[in-house]
């Protein structure tokens, strides 16, 4: 069974984590389908957009705890991080193209952190994000540390990372860690519907709103307002204004190419 099934539909590149027995919970295989399907992501002009989900009743428990070999007088937890889990971050964080996650079931540890990373996250209601590292004795990590005070601010994201305690959809939704709660039967038509309105718009524009919005949590105004003006002048060259601008004008649709 292939760990992570992907397919390309109408320009939005379908990954879907397979380790339904595991809750999908990582294991290297796993890994290398992601990063696999990031090596298309960010290589194919076709792709323009990710719609990122779990096979079965869970999204992702995180690390999959039984690969590691718990006899070994050391174990390193910090080459798992820079082998596998920093790098897919950092190549998710940067793609210029938008990720949309569909959290179906509960997200743990990493994999709830996984969710997180991805642009537009929306939940079933029935789904959970657990900070589970604490409950083995760990500290956050695949970037919850830096998401989750940033999202959520400072006391839940400790209260979250401390406790390890079950945060609902519904609540991740009012604290804003995620886009949208919505019901169950709904959440493979409302992600894929905004999946595909994300991959017929202009995607260089909606690459560089994503730097824009990142970059801001390290710059201060006048850096950001900097900024602005260097990405407005780049998608300003595109194809997408121009189309964008003559379809307003000419009260129809635009139709976008991502160029
Ligand atoms: O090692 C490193 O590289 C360090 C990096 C760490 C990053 C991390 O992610 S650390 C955190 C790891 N994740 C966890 O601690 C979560 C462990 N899982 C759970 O707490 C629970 O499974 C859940 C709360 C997520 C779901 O509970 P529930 O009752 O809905 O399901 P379940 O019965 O516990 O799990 C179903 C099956 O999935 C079960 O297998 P079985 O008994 O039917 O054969 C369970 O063992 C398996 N499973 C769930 N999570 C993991 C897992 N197997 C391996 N690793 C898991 N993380």
């Amino acid at each position: 069974m292939e760990p992570v099934l992907v397919s390309l539909e109408s320009g939005v590149l379908h990954v879907t984590l397979n380790r339904p027995e595991k809750l999908n919970a990582f294991n290297p295989a796993l890994h290398k389908g992601l990063a696999d399907a990031m090596s298309r992501a960010e290589s194919e002009a076709a792709i323009r957009c990710l719609l990122i989900t779990g096979a079965g009743r869970g999204f992702c428990a995180g690390q999959d705890l039984g690969e590691r070999d718990m006899k070994a007088a050391a174990i390193d937890l910090g080459s798992g991080l820079e082998t596998w889990y920093n790098p897919l971050v950092k190549r998710m964080r940067a793609l210029p193209k938008p990720i949309v996650c569909a959290v179906n079931g509960v997200a743990a540890g990493a994999g709830a952190n996984f969710a997180l990373a991805c642009d537009l996250v929306l939940a079933a209601r029935s789904a959970s994000f657990i900070q589970a590292f604490v409950k083995i004795g760990l500290v956050p990590d695949c970037g919850g540390s830096y998401f989750l005070p940033r999202l959520a601010g400072t006391q839940r994201a400790m209260a979250l990372a401390m406790t390890g305690d079950r945060l609902s959809a519904e609540d991740a939704e009012r604290w804003g860690l995620i886009w949208k709660c919505v019901d169950d039967a709904d959440l493979k038509k409302e992600s894929e519907k905004l999946s595909l309105q994300l991959a017929s718009g202009p995607t260089r524009s909606l690459g560089l709103i994503k730097k824009a919005i990142y970059d801001s949590a390290g710059n201060d105004l006048a850096a950001q307002l900097d900024l602005e003006r260097d990405l407005q002048r780049e998608v300003g060259k595109g194809k997408d204004y121009r189309e964008g601008v003559a379809a307003f004008l000419e009260k129809r649709k635009p139709d976008f190419k991502g160029q």
